[in-house]
Parts: structure tokens; C-alpha cells; sequence
């Protein structure tokens, strides 16, 4: 990330209310069903419920949100545990280089490995200090806030390691496969 861009990416404008955006239906989904897999090219793969996630050491972190369709919000709070946690949990093999994204109702998207290790990317349960509620991903979603966010999957239940860049749900309808908002990384 370079500390000389501007805040509010080029194409963007400003909202202080949260657009609900996705495809499809909101799945509903109870702390007790929830659970988590992360998989794929890993030495340890993990399997969290819902006790076992809350129970990992919590992180809060403020981030902008950067939409695709043009909309920023500034100072979301987010509230869950630490991508790069996650991570060292899982010990990624020497060929992982991408991660697929897995969702409740069949959502996917890819990350890069390298863009996940930042301090504020994380699978978040709250934001502005409340649970997320359904239409925002509840229980828990992904936040990438340095990418367009289409990358921070709601209702999110796993996580797979892959070598090569593969397109998720929006990729392959058009979307950029890495999404920089400084780049107006939109559509390929
Ligand atoms: N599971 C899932 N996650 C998703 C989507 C989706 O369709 N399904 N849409 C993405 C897109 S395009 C955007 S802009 C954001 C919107 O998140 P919000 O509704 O909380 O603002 O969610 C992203 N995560
Ligand atoms: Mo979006």
C-alpha cells in the first residue's frame, strides 16, 4: 500500500449510509450451524464452530470501504480475528499463492496469499460495534479494505489455498481478477 494515494480513490463518492449489495438471497445462518474450513494447500487444515472463532484472540481495526459501483464509506469498525492469525494457524504450503473465499450460498472470490497479511484484513463478526446483521454478512465475513468490496465475502465459511489465480463468482462475470480501487481496477 502507498501512503501518497488519496483517500478517497479517483471515480469514487463519498456515502454515509450502508448500501446493502449481492447476488442472490441472504442465507440465514445461526451461530450454532456456522462453521468455518480453511483448506486446500495447507499443512493444517481447520475446521472452526462458532465458540472456537470467538474464543480466538479478537482484533478491532477502523478501515475505509471502497464499492465497485462507486459508493466509499469511511471509518467502518470492524471486529473478528486477524487474517494474518489465521494464516500462521494454517501454515500455507510453499505452492499456495492465491486464496479462494467460500460463502453460504455458493459466493466466491480470490485474494492473493500477500494481500491478506496486512493488520487490517480480517474475518469480521461486528462493525460499529454491533453483530453484522443478516443483509451484511452475518455472522461473519470477510474484509479486504484495500481492495474493491466485492473481495470481502458476507456469510463467509471457508477459506481454500490454491497455486495459481483462479476467478471467483464476480471474476468471472467481468471483474477485475485483483480489484485495486487506486488503479480503478473495475472490469478486465
Ligand atoms: N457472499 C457474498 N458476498 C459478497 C457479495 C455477494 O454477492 N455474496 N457481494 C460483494 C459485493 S459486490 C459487495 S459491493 C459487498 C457489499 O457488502 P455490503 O452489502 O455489506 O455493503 O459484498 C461483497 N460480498
Ligand atoms: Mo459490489
Amino acid at each position: 500500500m502507498n501512503n501518497n494515494q488519496p483517500r478517497l480513490p479517483a471515480g469514487q463518492r463519498l456515502t454515509e449510509d450502508w448500501p446493502i449489495l449481492h447476488y442472490g438471497g441472504i442465507p440465514s445462518i445461526s451461530t450454532d450451524e456456522w462453521s468455518f474450513k480453511i483448506g486446500g494447500l495447507v499443512e493444517n487444515p481447520i475446521d472452526l464452530n462458532w465458540n472456537d472463532f470467538m474464543d480466538l484472540p479478537q482484533l478491532k481495526v477502523t478501515s475505509d470501504i471502497h464499492c465497485v459501483t462507486t459508493w466509499s464509506k469511511y471509518d467502518n469498525e470492524w471486529e473478528g480475528v486477524s487474517m494474518k492469525l489465521l494464516i500462521d494457524m494454517c501454515k500455507p504450503k510453499e505452492q499456495a499463492k492465491h486464496v479462494m473465499f467460500h460463502s453460504y450460498g455458493g459466493y466466491t472470490t480470490n485474494v492473493p496469499i500477500e494481500d491478506l497479511l496486512f493488520d487490517n484484513v480480517l474475518i469480521a463478526h461486528s462493525h460499529n460495534g454491533s453483530p453484522l446483521d443478516p443483509q451484511h454478512g452475518a455472522p461473519a465475513r470477510g474484509v479486504v479494505p484495500h481492495l474493491y468490496f466485492w473481495k470481502s465475502a458476507k456469510w463467509v465459511n471457508g477459506m481454500e489455498f490454491i497455486t495459481d489465480e483462479e476467478p471467483g463468482f464476480w471474476e468471472n462475470y467481468g471483474y477485475h481478477i485483483y480489484g485495486d480501487p487506486w488503479k480503478e481496477q473495475r472490469y478486465s
